[in-house]
């Protein structure tokens, strides 16, 4: 249980320690979060089917973490704590979300409890969310109620419904998915574009906090045609490396607007694969507590040289990871 509580608190702590440490000059923050991918899903992990050279990029130059869990094996409760750092049955939303259930009492993430987005705001950041939300539709669970100045992006599970949002409207009543990466990847460019942009003319408050959740590998998937029949490994395959180029191209951006040393960019998943070959070498898949669904399924990559030496400096100072009583403390200096 001691393991589980740090590490389920880590990206908690990942955040806030590297606004709490950076003083001054706060680092921008771009947190990805993939959903159902597996320990083995790239190639840095073991993937053989598969190539995600920019995803390694960011394991070589930052750092790259082999023992890392969340907070559950399913979407909405895992992400319930990542934007909290409280377990799943503490922030009450200890079950997925699903509209099609007859009887159920999970509704959404319960505004009441502090989200790391409500902690950046705090702090004096932009904050905006591109991808899937999976925790409630109605009214007081939604994003802009819970710390997000943007959203952008198909927030359910596309299997209940596909609708796409652009702030506040829809624009697809039905995602084009094939397209998918390719509006998420540009709007991840518009927004470094243009916060970089704001926050050099003064407009508006510096730096910045994404939460980019991409729908995929969930299904239902398809693959952009530049990137049909790429991989080894079918259609999932070519998602995989497709979501690789567009992490290249925020790469690419941060780099372009000269804020690739001030920015954490931090890479995981929400939860295990739907098949134990992409867990390997681990066993088990999501909806399970075995180390292939929820322990050992999950990983964390940072970019940003000089946020990851910051954070390699603390860590070595402190113990493993940062704990809630750490993060608590960080929080309440400011
Ligand atoms: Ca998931």
């Amino acid at each position: 249980m001691k393991l589980l509580f740090k590490i389920k608190l880590l990206v908690l702590g990942f955040l806030l320690a590297a606004v709490c440490s950076a003083g001054v000059d706060k680092p921008n923050v771009i947190f990805i979060l993939m959903d159902d991918m597996g320990y083995s899903d790239v190639s840095c992990y073991g993937a053989t089917k598969v190539s995600t050279p920019h995803i390694d990029r960011m394991a070589a130059e930052g750092m790259q973490f082999t023992d890392f869990h969340t907070g559950a094996s399913i979407c909405s409760p895992s992400r319930a704590a990542f934007m909290t750092g409280a377990y799943p049955q503490r922030n009450g939303l200890y079950m997925g979300i699903n509209p099609k259930r007859e009887a159920h009492w999970f509704l959404g993430l319960n505004p009441d409890e502090i989200t790391i987005p409500e902690q950046f705001k705090q702090q004096g950041y932009t904050t905006a969310m591109v991808g899937k939300w999976h925790l409630g539709m109605q009214e007081p669970f939604l994003y802009w109620n819970q710390g997000f100045d943007h959203y952008y992006g198909a927030p359910e599970n596309m299997g209940n419904d596909k609708r796409f949002y652009d702030e506040r409207e829809v624009v697809y009543k039905n995602t084009p998915l094939a397209k998918l990466t390719e509006l998420y990847t540009a709007r991840m460019v518009k927004h470094i574009e243009d916060f970089t942009r704001s926050a050099r003319s003064g407009q508006e408050a510096s730096p910045f906090f994404i939460y980019f959740a991409h729908n995929y590998p969930h299904t239902p998937y398809q693959a952009g045609p530049k990137f049909r029949g790429s991989s080894k490994d079918g259609t999932r395959g070519d998602i995989i490396q497709e979501v690789d180029w567009g992490i290249g191209e925020i790469l690419k951006a941060l780099e372009d607007n000269g804020i690739l040393e001030n920015t954490l960019v931090i890479f995981s998943s929400d939860n295990g694969p739907v098949a134990e070959q992409y867990a390997q070498p681990y066993s088990g898949t999501k909806f399970v507590s075995i180390e292939g669904g929820a322990s050992r399924a999950f990983y964390s990559l940072l970019e940003g040289p000089d946020s990851a030496r910051s954070f390699r400096r603390a860590r070595a100072g402190n113990g493993p990871v940062p704990d809630l009583e750490r993060v608590d403390r960080c929080s309440a200096a400011q």
